[in-house]
């Protein structure tokens, strides 16, 4: 039987994927990779290098995701593989500490201003819960606030939904997270700096921390609105909270310090994961030193981890901090023109086919959202037509351009990708856009 293209196309990922379902929950390590939102089989990947992957049935693909992140110099970078190469012949870890753990240190509290001592942890997951904790630790307080759509990791305290009204505290967002935990979690509107302080003031001196994406990517790539990172930082200083940008997402994408270097807006805490790591498992937390120092052993706040700073992944790490420090004027000068003319031919696609949908670029990230509103805020972000960016997806994939296989996340480019990469996201951008609207 004459098998199709398209089926050939994905022959080996499909036999994968009905084997990984035997053992893997849903066949996939994380949800994210389950294209559930735009439908079809999740291509399982056999490599990368540079901007490209190749899936299981060789099938080549240039990569908008980079791992959610962490290839802000594309896959197989040659520093990363020689530096972890190196380590591996003098083992992977060994639950003692290494210079490495403090070269890497010293360039995360040189590149990001809020950072005056880092806590390595093995994921971003780690890094948020753990400055949360913190906060509460040094506060002495137990509420958190957090903004509906933003993610900091599957952390219980994280995994909560609006309660039943404005000024109720959090519900589960999952089974398995308790009302208990949930109690101490207020949700606001993201952008909407009065609703924070209407909660600030609703709960006078219980409020920790405010942990927030600074710029949004886990609803769609959103900005922060005029002055609201600005205001955050006042109503922290005025009644006491910690303030905790989680740049997990953001840290050494959109500028070399971040969002807060971008914006000038100082957090007490950041979080940090994903470019860090290059690939291998790592997050971080760190800020000021004095609330720092309440991490134990220097103080009473406890946090720990086998694995966390090993050697390995520190390598990989410090092959890819380095880098941004030594070249940063020229890396982020080539990612904000990529980002540039990325927008603006996206615009020029969309007028050209009298589409009047909302583009947000930020650094080396971005969305295209299937609406017309003015997306600021969950609510907004969730007016675009998911089923219309599915099969934008497809349309894509189908000419070997791998988006983010959801309307609700960002996608990511790197300084592999260079003017061929954009003239080839382009064009396949305009017929996709105009066989999803004929
Ligand atoms: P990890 O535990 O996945 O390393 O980091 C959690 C996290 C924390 N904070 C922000 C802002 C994040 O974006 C993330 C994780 N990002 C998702 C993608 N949007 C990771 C993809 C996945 O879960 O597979």
């Amino acid at each position: 039987m004459e098998v199709a293209p398209s089926d050939l196309a994905l022959q080996s990922s499909q036999r994968f994927y009905e084997r990984a379902q035997h053992t893997i929950p849903g066949g996939v390590n994380s949800p994210a990779r389950a294209f559930d939102s735009v439908g079809g089989t999740p291509l399982f990947i056999e490599g990368g290098e540079g901007a490209y992957l190749k899936d299981a049935d060789s099938n080549e693909y240039l990569d908008y995701v980079g791992s959610w992140g962490p290839m802000i110099f594309g896959h197989a970078h040659p520093d990363v593989i020689k530096a972890v190469q190196e380590q591996a012949e003098a083992s992977t870890s060994f639950g003692a500490p290494t210079e490495i753990e403090i070269d890497v240190a010293e360039l995360v509290c040189d590149l990001v201003p809020s950072v005056e001592k880092v806590r390595m942890v093995n994921s971003g997951t780690e890094a948020t819960m753990s400055a949360a904790r913190l906060a509460r630790g040094y506060t002495d307080r137990d509420k958190i606030i957090k903004f509906e759509g933003n993610y900091h990791g599957h952390g219980d305290f994280f995994l909560i939904a609006a309660g039943s009204g404005a000024m109720t505290l959090g519900e589960p967002d999952s089974p398995g997270v308790t009302k208990g935990n949930a109690k101490d979690t207020l949700l606001a509107r993201y952008n909407d700096l009065d609703h924070v302080q209407q909660l600030v003031e609703a709960n006078q001196g219980e409020v920790a921390c405010i942990i927030l994406e600074p710029v949004a990517g886990n609803m769609g790539c959103i900005p922060p609105e005029p002055g609201f990172l600005e205001g955050l930082r006042e109503l922290c200083d005025a009644h006491d909270i910690v303030l905790i940008f989680d740049e997990v997402m953001t840290g050494f994408r959109v500028a070399p310090g971040g969002v807060q270097e971008r914006y000038g807006v100082t957090p007490d805490l950041t979080c940090l994961g994903k470019i860090i790591g290059g690939g291998l498992p790592v997050g971080a937390y760190g800020g000021r030193q004095e609330i720092m120092d309440y991490v134990s052993p220097t103080g009473p706040v406890y946090q720990a981890g086998t694995l966390s700073g090993n050697p390995l992944a520190m390598r990989a790490g410090h092959a890819i901090l380095s880098k941004i420090a030594e070249e940063k004027d020229q890396i982020y000068r080539e990612l904000e023109e990529y980002a540039e003319a990325l927008q603006d031919g996206t615009e020029h696609n969309l007028d050209a086919l009298g589409l009047n949908y909302t583009t947000h670029q930020v650094g080396a990230m971005g969305s295209l959202f299937f609406t017309s509103a003015n997306v600021t805020d969950q609510d907004t972000a969730k007016s675009s037509e998911t089923e219309t960016y599915a099969a934008y997806f497809h349309a894509m994939l189908e000419e070997g351009i791998y988006l983010p296989p959801s309307q609700f996340e960002a996608m990511f480019f790197g300084t592999c990708h260079g003017e061929a990469e954009l003239d080839e996201t382009l064009k396949t951008q305009r017929r996709a856009l105009e066989r999803v609207h004929s």
